[in-house]
């Protein structure tokens, strides 16, 4: 009966790595995939992580299921990382989930049997998951405007207008936290009070996908956006990623936090969650969970934590000024300034879809083809010959 089956096409950032690992060439460069690495390349396990994980393995007396929704403390972390002061604890169910996907599936799902006749509005571009989680879950999605035409900048107007025209009262809205994956480009303090005030007028419901919170500005900066759309309405979502800024890929840590206008609705709104959770996959895993909250419970682990988030902040903005100068410093006038207003590790390069296959055929560098680049793939000491296969390839 398997013979009915069709092949399913590769994921087209996750395929590239593929390719990439296959590749022979002792020069190659990986700047698809969206993983951290230090300047030789590889994706560290942070210190303050190790040090937890030691603690944890000398601590740790039982393999039990946590709950549905859980550690406590975790869930307590979460909420105060994400949301600060700025919302009443009772207001905000969070449940731990296995990643950000996870969280953003367990959304969809709510959304999708809890909210009838809600579309979610997704901005154009965005990561490619997106769209692919929202239809697993049957969940209608449209898109709104969100990169400018010079590709380097928001198009805030299109946005506003798509939200404010398009959308139906009542719709969701699906915004990137911060460091818009896969462009770069954030709202600004003052664009996020307009499309705070477009969702409110709207009464639009907003999915927050935060799976980059530190990496922009750090972590209280860039948890302002979503402050500032929480100041206007009293009802989000938000799904929380710790791969990222913990450095946790292969541990499946993050969580989505449901804000309800009163503590009613937030305490029916989490028993669905808790039901969506057991169909899905009972409960979370406890590890990458319970790192965090050994990290987080102890001062110096959470102040050697900030330090390291800081380090791969930093090395990624140094990594952006030394691409774009270097580029600068071909003499043919490339300028590739825009990438110092984007945040985090992403940022589209401009590079056409031929651009992009000849950088691979002809260097063995690897970015996806729609020219987004991991800004931190890339590295120091082989920045010129970086530069010099994006010049060659561009003249
Ligand atoms: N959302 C965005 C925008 C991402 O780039 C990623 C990256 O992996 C995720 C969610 C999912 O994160 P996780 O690996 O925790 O599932
Ligand atoms: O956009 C990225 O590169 C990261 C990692 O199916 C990723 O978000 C990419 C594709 C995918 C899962 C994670």
């Amino acid at each position: 009966r398997f013979s009915v089956v069709q092949t399913a096409p590769p994921d087209s950032i996750l395929g590239l790595t593929e390719a990439f690992n296959a590749d022979p060439n002792p020069d190659k460069m990986n700047l698809s995939v969206g993983v951290y690495k230090d300047e030789s390349g590889k994706t560290p396990v942070l210190k303050s992580v190790k040090e937890a994980e030691k603690r944890l393995i000398d601590s740790e007396t039982s393999k039990g299921y946590l709950s549905i929704d859980g550690m406590v403390e975790y869930r307590e972390d979460v909420r105060r990382m994400v949301f600060g002061d700025a919302i009443a604890g009772e207001r905000v169910a969070v449940l731990q989930a296995p990643g950000g996907t996870g969280a953003l599936r367990v959304a969809a799902d709510f959304m999708r049997t809890q909210l009838p006749d809600l579309r979610i509005w997704i901005p154009t571009p965005t990561w490619a998951n997106h769209p692919a989680i929202f239809s697993a879950a049957e969940l209608p999605t449209s898109t709104y405007r969100y990169l400018g035409a010079d590709r380097t900048s928001l198009d805030l107007p299109g946005m506003l207008e798509d939200l404010r025209e398009n959308a139906a009262t009542g719709d969701a809205v699906l915004l990137h936290g911060c460091c818009h994956n896969p462009t770069g480009i954030d709202p600004s303090e003052d664009d996020w009070k307009q499309i705070a005030k477009v969702i409110a007028d709207k009464q639009l419901l907003p999915l927050i996908d935060f799976a980059y919170q530190g990496f922009g500005d750090g972590l209280e900066q860039d948890a302002v956006g979503l402050r500032t759309v929480l100041e206007q309405v009293d009802e989000a979502i938000v799904c929380t990623s710790f791969s990222k800024n913990f450095g946790l890929y292969s541990e499946r840590v993050g969580a989505i936090s449901l804000v309800a206008a009163d503590a009613g609705e937030c305490e029916a709104a989490r028993s669905q969650l808790k039901r969506i959770v057991r169909t899905n996959y009972s409960n979370p895993p406890r590890h990458g969970g319970a790192i965090v909250a050994t990290i987080l419970a102890d001062e110096s682990l959470t102040a050697l934590w900030k330090e390291e988030l800081e380090a791969m902040r930093t090395r990624i903005t140094a990594l952006r000024e030394s691409f774009v100068q270097t580029m600068e410093s071909t003499g043919k006038g490339y300028d590739f300034s825009f990438l110092l207003r984007q945040k985090g590790m992403f940022s589209f390069s401009g590079l056409t879809p031929m651009q992009v296959d000849e950088l691979k055929s002809r260097h063995s560098i690897y970015i996806v083809g729609s020219g987004r680049i991991n800004v931190a793939g890339m590295s120091e000491s082989r920045m010129q010959t970086l530069c010099d296969a994006v010049a060659s390839v561009m003249s």
